[in-house]
């Protein structure tokens, strides 16, 4: 028996070569691999302790009770868990984010990575870093790649045995400056989006045929130390994945006017030879990837250009971690 409590702590990751897409909704088994980022900035902490007294789970999400879909994720994560480990108590979810929730800046990622870690925790599973990796994708599939520190490849796989993230060595001097145009919540969630681009895009099927190229191209990139190579395809990736979407039907359409300002300002800078390079995900908000030696440089520009911007300035950030009582 566990102790019946515990608390975990995650970052988030910020995608080189998209995932974007799923084959199996149930699974959570994606279309094609990705690559990430870890980030050591906007963690994510959680609290789970189980209730053997308690009807049903409850979920506070940064001091307030979760109720509806948000609710429902978590309590049916809980479920597997549970199935899992054998066990039918309910818990107390308690977690607090501190980045913006639902600004496109992967707090599922964070968030599911550590009440994997948590709930395997309180409900006493031994997990190794990899079934760790393939419970949190479970409950989104992006957190399968912030259980690890650093660059995480996430291999697509075939079922749920192999569809799993993990780490990828790098000496590059990974920086990324977040800029943050809005912290209001997007209107479509990257959930729904994502479904609506695989069933309505006629460009899917080109994104689906070119990613696995982008991540075998970004990963020999990492291997050779070229940081050059795996910017562009960075800011390609996601210029491709973006461009799925803008097929959809409706179209899926995240950025604001603010978001194609900062890519330009990036393609401007980098013309005059910062090494920085910009990715977008599902919201308006861009982070710029970047070498550590041009990071002050590259925020101190964007600091002065872009109006109204909250800067986060991180660099590689390390594994998700159980916190010791
Ligand atoms: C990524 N995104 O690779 C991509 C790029 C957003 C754009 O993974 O449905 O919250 O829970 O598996 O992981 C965001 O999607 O989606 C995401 P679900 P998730 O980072």
């Amino acid at each position: 028996m566990s102790a019946g409590t515990a608390t975990a702590v995650a970052h988030p990751n910020i995608a080189l070569v998209k995932y974007w897409g799923k084959r199996d909704e149930d699974l959570v088994l994606p279309v094609t691999g990705s690559l990430s980022l870890t980030l050591d900035t906007g963690a994510t902490r959680t609290t789970v302790d189980l209730d053997p007294a308690a009807a049903q789970d409850t979920v506070e999400l940064d001091g307030a009770t979760s109720t509806g879909v948000p609710h429902e994720r978590v309590a049916t994560f809980l479920d597997l868990v549970r199935e899992r480990a054998g066990r039918t108590e309910r818990a107390r979810v308690t977690t607090v984010n501190t980045v913006p929730t639902g600004a496109g800046l992967a707090s599922s990622a964070s968030g599911f990575a550590a009440l994997a870690l948590a709930a395997a925790g309180a409900y006493g599973l031994e997990l190794d870093e990899r079934d760790l990796s393939r419970l949190a994708r479970r409950g989104s599939g992006s957190a399968s790649r912030s259980v690890f520190g650093g660059l995480a490849v996430w291999h697509a796989g075939h079922d749920d045995a192999s569809s799993f993230a993990e780490p990828v060595a790098t000496d590059l001097g990974l920086g990324m400056v977040v800029v943050v145009l809005t912290g209001e919540q997007k209107a479509v969630s990257s959930r729904v989006a994502m479904r609506r681009t695989v069933d309505t895009s006629p460009f899917y099927p080109a994104w689906a045929r070119q990613n696995p190229q982008d991540l075998a191209d970004a990963l020999a990139a990492v291997r050779a130390g070229d940081l050059a190579r795996l910017g562009e395809i960075t800011e390609n990736n996601a210029l491709r994945m973006h461009a799925t979407m803008l097929g959809a039907v409706p179209p899926v359409v995240y950025w604001s006017a603010g978001t194609l300002t900062v890519l330009h300002l990036v393609q401007a800078l980098r013309r005059d030879g910062l090494e920085a390079w910009a990715t977008m995900d599902a919201g308006p908000n861009v982070k710029v990837l970047c070498s550590l030696r041009h990071r002050a440089a590259l925020a101190q520009a964007l600091a002065d250009q872009v109006d109204g911007a909250r800067l986060l300035v991180a660099g590689a950030g390390p594994a998700a971690r159980l916190e010791t009582p």
